[in-house]
């Protein structure tokens, strides 16, 4: 389902097998010898979500992309596994379009969890410039996602996210503003035994 040029979401991508199966490498990852943590960002403000990168680290006060946490534990990034590159590039391909990832940020958002709207521009020129898709992954409890224009005061669509939806923003879409206002706890599905909420988000950061 197209939503806007450029941004698809595709309820209901993954059945249930193929969620438990991500949300099994999530929990390892997250809780693994380089755990998720909650980052501080610019200002001192923390975010509201457990957060791991796999492939290149995030850094909440330099917005830039690095090799090591140099704003927690100095500890190197996981690396991104060919299973997760493989699911995106798949998922860009359903939307017609090619990312050959090289990040992901999988965030948990527990029942209070939440993303202010921003947009995601930290990734190489090249790689905005050519309007390389985010594709996302949603498992575990829905959540109300928001999604905006290329200004921040543009309208926003609300859109529930929930198990197993994927949803793609690249080309025109790719800088549009979004965010996560809420979770709903108790609606993942029972058989994945999840509270909160998994997203991983694929970016190409090289071209
Ligand atoms: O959780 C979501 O659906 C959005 C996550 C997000 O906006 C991000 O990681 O930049």
């Amino acid at each position: 389902m197209e939503i806007a040029p450029g941004a698809h979401h595709f309820p209901g991508y993954f059945e249930l097998e193929r969620q438990r199966a991500i949300v099994g490498a999530c929990r390892a990852l997250v809780d693994g010898a380089v755990p998720a943590y909650v980052p501080t960002v610019r200002g001192g403000g923390k975010m509201h979500v457990r957060m791991l990168c796999l492939g290149r680290h995030w850094n909440g006060q330099t917005y830039r992309y690095e090799p090591t946490r140099s704003d927690f534990d100095q500890l190197p990034v996981p690396a991104l596994p060919a299973s997760f590159r493989a699911l995106a590039a798949e998922i860009a391909g359903a939307a017609g379009m090619v990312l050959a990832a090289d990040l992901c940020i999988l965030n948990y958002y527990d029942m209070d969890g939440r993303m202010g709207l921003h947009q995601d521009k930290d990734e190489s020129e090249p790689s905005l410039a050519a309007g390389l898709p985010v594709v996302s992954i949603s498992l575990g409890d829905t959540a109300r996602f928001l999604f905006g224009g290329l200004k921040r005061r543009d309208p926003v669509e609300m859109i529930l996210l929930t198990s197993g939806d994927a949803f793609v923003f690249g080309g025109p879409a790719r800088l549009r503003f979004h965010g996560v206002t809420k979770i709903l706890p108790g609606t993942a599905p029972a058989e994945l035994g999840l509270s909160g909420r998994f997203n991983l988000t694929f970016r190409q950061y090289e071209i």
